[in-house]
């Protein structure tokens, strides 16, 4: 069977940042709009006042100082509290398909394949533009790739899944490499009116090339060990955005339209299930934590992050052996643990060990195991 190897990555980080000073600004001044508009209401007892945000709770649970969008404008107006991207006409390349151009570009460049020696393009994120044409599609086409493209979606887990569809698709013959893109506007489902989750997201496009591993001229190359993934049903984290919303006869701009999620708890099922999870698949490729030089973790929450790392190895990590980018980056749903391996492997010598790790809704959890070839 051919090995299957990842032969580039690329990063697109979106052009606006947003400080945690900025948006508690902005989301303060819409609590007190709220308040003041609804006070006879809440005077009666109709309807509760809002509470206002803070910066140093959103630092010290999440580790959180800042984060990208594409557009800003609209996330901080207190009367919009949405960013706005215009509507483009269907023969024009969406904006999902327009970050993942930019991103791919970088991950073909670095993997020094062309677009003629790529075979199949999948989009793993976790909201999809529209529900058809697949986005890989528009994609594919807009790179002037041949072969075939489909979307897949797993919440925070969709990039670690699409790593192993695209090992399969190498390792069983029906692609020489793939193009695994993961394009998060999550800023278009964030609900930047809700204290508890105002903060933790960001927008940023990763992509990943992989590819069959065979005798070229290569740089920074890395074998696929092994994957793993875990899925386990669960309503703490959920959107129910869908195209059944408008015969439900519901408000189709409702809260629950957008991600809603009990974060304590999602905090307490997952972070032992992902010790668990790449505790055995270590164990199964006779391998223990210790082996490991580097672990690229979903960049949730810090405290998620630094729990996850001490059970494994005993002790806290360095910066180098658990990259953080979550303080600059949020939450980027499945793109985190992708730019933590993007941005942070120079380290990395050959031979070297690593785990790109992902974990969130579904719940899903994917582990990538790999080693430095070159
Ligand atoms: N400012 C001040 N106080 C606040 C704020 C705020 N902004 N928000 C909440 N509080 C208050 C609460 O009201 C609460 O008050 P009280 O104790 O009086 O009830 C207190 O602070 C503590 O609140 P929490 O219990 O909520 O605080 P936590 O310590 O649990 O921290 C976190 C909250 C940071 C959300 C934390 O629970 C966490 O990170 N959990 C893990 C979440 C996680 O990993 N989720 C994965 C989601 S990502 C995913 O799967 C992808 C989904 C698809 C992408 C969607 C893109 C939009």
């Amino acid at each position: 069977m051919p090995r299957a190897i990842v032969s580039g990555t690329g990063l697109y980080t979106p052009p606006y940042a947003i400080t945690n000073e900025q948006l508690v600004a902005s989301f303060n001044e819409y609590v007190a709009q709220f308040n003041r508009e609804n006070a006879a209401a809440i005077a009666a007892g109709q309807l509760v006042a809002r509470e206002p945000s803070d910066v140093s709770f959103i630092e010290s649970v999440s580790g959180i100082k800042s984060r990208y969008v594409i557009e800003s404008e609209g996330v901080l107006d207190p009367k919009r509290m949405r960013p706005h991207f215009p509507k483009r006409p269907d023969d024009a390349l969406s904006l999902q398909a327009e970050l993942c151009v930019q991103a791919a570009r970088a991950a073909i460049e670095q993997s020094g394949r062309s677009v003629a020696e790529i075979d199949a393009v999948i989009v793993a994120c976790a909201n999809m533009q529209r529900a058809y044409p697949a986005m890989a599609i528009e994609v594919q086409n807009a790179l002037g790739i041949r072969g075939f493209a489909y979307d897949l979606n797993v919440a925070c887990s969709s990039a670690t899944f699409g790593i192993q569809a695209a090992c399969n698709a190498v390792e069983s013959g029906s692609a020489r490499a793939v193009l695994m893109v993961n394009p998060e506007i999550t800023s278009a489902h964030l609900n930047f009116k809700d204290r508890d989750s105002h903060f933790i997201f960001g927008d940023v496009c990763t992509a990943v090339i992989v590819e069959r591993d065979e005798p070229r001229e290569r740089k920074d190359s890395y074998e696929i060990l092994s994957t793993r993934l875990q899925t386990h049903f669960s309503n703490n984290i959920r959107n129910n955005f869908g195209f059944m919303n408008r015969c439900e006869d519901t408000d189709l701009l409702a809260e629950d339209k957008l991600f809603v999620q009990q974060g304590r708890k999602v905090f307490k099922d997952v972070v032992p299930m992902v010790i668990k999870l790449l505790g055995e698949h270590l164990a199964d490729n006779q391998l223990k934590p210790q082996d490991l030089k580097c672990l690229w973790l979903h960049q949730a929450n810090i405290k998620m992050n630094q729990l996850i790392v001490q059970k494994l190895l005993g002790r806290e990590a360095t910066q180098a052996e658990a990259p953080t980018i979550l303080d600059e980056y949020a939450n980027t749903a499945s793109a985190g643990s992708i730019i933590a391996f993007h941005k942070h492997r120079d380290h990395m010598k050959v031979g070297d060990l690593g785990v790109i790790c992902s974990f969130g809704a579904g719940y899903s959890i994917g582990n990538v195991l790999v080693r430095k070839l070159c």
